[in-house]
């Protein structure tokens, strides 16, 4: 995997660049749409390329693993094959959902063992058979296995955890070194810092991190209901430290305005299941501000959602009828929603590339972040 950086920001540390993977390249900085369980949740793969313009997007090792397990996937030839998203993807390792959704989960030093939040049968993830996972559902790029800690979460919890998430990627990175890539294309391995909202912690984890020498780094354990201030503190502190010319992933990240903020800090990658869920209870993203939908101000406005967007499902639909849509809890009202949040979303990244390439992001971000973030 090659990243090559095209672009330095003057006035912030924001940054273009484009990564390669055997699936195609992929222009940074990126927005990936969440698809959990090996679907963007109410956006049709076409859709996704055609409409929202989608470089890459995620997977869930702890979902596709439990439904519809390895057998499927490896007798499909892995996951691109069997979803038909021909373009990269990349795994998160479980080691985030297993503590949000599986029950009497247990960790110990060895892995951790929980209880399937859909049948609750008993299973077993270690940072090797995490790897080995991630290999046969075929992720582009495979993240390692971590404990992301709470927030609030002692400094006491904070430095154990940290070094059982440092533990267990010296075990991660011993495996991929080991395996083969399963289908013929590369897979590679991102780390993954931690260390809460405590500054020594996270300086410790971003050294340890860039010591494994990894084509790309990842940071985990923030945007869990911490100020804001600390999640940008901690990104500055950690994109400080972890090497310039790899690409820098910020886990689970977040509003428009969080974004651009990060860019601003040095972030290349987010993910974010924001754009897709909140657009299926009627919230929605725009050029001019935040709209919830449902709102009756919008009942006779049959303007387009999103006029200065462009894109198809933005522009063609008014604000009524896709109001008219979600309040009736039709179907399709989820479809227009999440096709025109995700085409928002993946607008706005392309835009910041732009405004880096041309050496402006600073004083955009400035003006943009008010936009995006107004209420309408
Ligand atoms: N670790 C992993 N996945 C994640 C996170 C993390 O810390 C977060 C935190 N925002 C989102 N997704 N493995």
């Amino acid at each position: 995997m090659k990243f090559e950086l095209t672009a330095n920001d003057p006035k912030s540390s924001a940054r273009a660049g484009v990564l390669q993977t055997d699936h195609g390249e992929i222009q940074t900085p990126i927005f990936m749409p969440v698809g959990t369980a090996g679907s963007v949740k109410a956006v049709h793969q076409r859709e996704l390329e055609n409409d929202v313009q989608a470089q890459i997007i995620l997977g869930n090792t702890y979902h596709l693993y439990l439904r519809p397990g390895l057998g499927v996937l490896e007798q499909a030839g892995g996951l691109h094959k069997f979803n038909g998203w021909n373009h990269p993807i990349l795994t998160d390792s479980g080691g985030y959902q297993v503590y949000s959704l599986a029950a009497n989960r247990k960790i110990v030093e060895e892995g951790v063992t929980f209880k399937s939040h859909i049948d609750g049968s008993r299973h077993h993830f270690t940072p090797e058979n995490v790897m080995d996972i991630q290999r046969s559902i075929g992720a582009d790029i495979i993240m390692a296995f971590d404990e992301c800690t709470p927030y609030p979460c002692e400094y006491g919890y904070a430095k154990k955890s940290m070094e059982l998430t440092h533990q267990w990627l010296t075990r991660c990175v011993n495996r991929i070194q080991t395996t083969e890539p399963k289908y013929g294309y590369e897979q590679v391995l991102f780390p993954i810092v931690q260390g809460s909202v405590y500054k020594d912690l996270r300086e410790q984890s971003a050294e340890y991190i860039a010591s494994q020498n990894q084509p790309g780094n990842a940071i985990g354990g923030l945007s869990v209901g911490e100020p804001h201030e600390d999640m940008y503190a901690m990104t500055s502190l950690v994109c400080g430290i972890l090497p310039k010319d790899k690409p820098r992933y910020l886990m689970g990240v977040g509003t428009p305005e969080n974004i651009l903020e990060c860019i601003a800090l040095g972030i290349d990658m987010f993910d974010c299941v924001m754009p897709t869920r909140n657009a299926r209870n009627g919230m929605l993203f725009t050029t001019q501000g935040i709209i919830n939908i449902r709102n009756e101000k919008w009942k006779d406005d049959l303007s387009p959602i999103d006029a200065t967007l462009g894109g198809y499902v933005s522009t063609f639909h008014s604000k009524a009828y896709l109001r008219h849509l979600i309040i009736n809890k039709e179907i399709l009202g989820a479809q227009i929603a999440s096709i025109h949040n995700l085409t928002f979303y993946l607008w706005l990244v392309k835009e910041a590339r732009k405004q880096i390439v041309a050496g402006t992001f600073a004083e955009w971000k400035n003006k943009m972040v008010k936009t995006v973030s107004q209420r309408l």
